[in-house]
């Protein structure tokens, strides 16, 4: 029989693999996998809250239930602030910065987090997710400010996320290996399934929403007719695969290869994902992991973002597609 390993105690064998590591940032970890947890707990009922009631928020006249992705965001915001590990978070669910309270004790680290990623999926049963990234402060002391969240995604010292699918995974990196771990609802642990996870260095499957396709320039028209041309020697025709929830689009490039692609059209040139709530963390994975991310000219982990929600255009997944794309889209491919 394999080895049993909950994530609990992956972190912390990584940890004292780690010369002079104080324990603080395993703890921060620890913490999400919490909060992930409880998520799953009201997504995995979601379908029945007509039936047996919500857990949720009740308004005043006493009949509307919380959104589920209003209570991720809560139950994120409110596991994380009390672990004494951050100085200020963002999240994609809310406005501005989410300061930590002045009576709680305040840490070196930044979290930034889409709590619940694909929401619109939630009521056919589709796959939806989490999506996280921890920075270290660059100010000083105090509250953390903006100048702390905006930081590039090259700056991230962990990323990852979390699918509620078929099963629940959670997938993280410190930057030394990529690790997936799978729910186990009967004793609610996470469990090491997916050890230092490798994306092939090309694959055969795109995933994009192709339904946009008359709004994109000719270069992101050009690719898209490439992948779809039949051509044994380079593995064409692709496959196409699009679930809509980008965690769980991005979680299958991962394993299997290819691209994922959000890009920028004529109603929206900076496309529809947040640079530093979605494609900064996901490019820290996918680079980690031996895969690309980039916004088509510029490499995603490079780019220093100038306000909270910002967007980007995003191609992410396997290296050798991602620069292929990054041709077309430059115009430097010969089709
Ligand atoms: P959301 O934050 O409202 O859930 O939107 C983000 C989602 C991504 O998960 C997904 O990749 C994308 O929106 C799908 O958008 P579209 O429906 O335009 O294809
Ligand atoms: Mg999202």
């Amino acid at each position: 029989m394999q080895r049993i390993v909950t994530i609990e105690r992956f972190i912390i064998e990584k940890e004292h693999e780690i010369p002079g590591a104080t324990g603080e940032f395993s703890k921060l970890l620890t913490d999400i996998a919490l909060a992930a947890k409880i998520v799953w707990r009201e997504v995995s009922k979601a379908g029945l809250v007509d039936i047996i009631g919500s857990t949720g928020k009740v308004n005043v006249s006493g009949d509307v239930v919380q959104k589920l992705d209003e209570f991720a965001n809560e139950i994120f915001i409110n596991v994380m602030q009390k672990g004494g590990h951050l100085c200020v978070m963002a999240s994609e669910e809310s406005k501005g910065l989410i300061e930590i309270p002045d009576e709680l004790a305040k840490g070196k680290y930044v979290l930034v987090f889409d709590p619940l990623d694909g929401s619109s999926n939630i009521d056919v049963n589709v796959s939806i997710g989490s999506i996280f990234g921890i920075f270290r402060r660059v100010t000083q002391s105090g509250k953390g400010t903006e100048e702390d969240v905006l930081q590039p995604g090259r700056n991230l010292v962990a990323a990852g996320y979390v699918v509620y699918g078929s099963s629940t995974i959670l997938v993280y990196t410190t930057g030394n290996g990529v690790h997936g771990f799978t729910l186990d609802p009967s004793i609610g642990e996470f469990l090491l399934s997916h050890e230092n996870i490798r994306i092939p260095k090309k694959g055969d499957i795109y995933s994009v929403n192709e339904g946009y396709y008359e709004r994109w320039d000719e270069n992101m028209k050009k690719f898209i007719n490439y992948l779809k041309a039949e051509d044994k020697a380079t593995g064409r025709p692709y496959k196409l695969r699009y679930v809509g929830t980008l965690v769980a689009d991005f979680h299958r490039t991962l394993l299997y290869g290819g691209i994922f692609m959000y890009p920028g059209d004529s109603k929206n040139p900076e496309g529809k994902l947040r640079l530093i709530y979605e494609a900064a963390p996901l490019a820290y994975v996918v680079e980690k992991a031996g895969g690309r991310a980039s916004n088509g000219f510029q490499n995603i982990l490079d780019i220093k973002p100038t306000s909270l929600h910002q967007r980007t255009p995003l191609f992410i997944g396997s290296e050798e597609d991602v620069k292929l794309a990054e041709k077309f889209l430059q115009g430097k491919a010969e089709d």
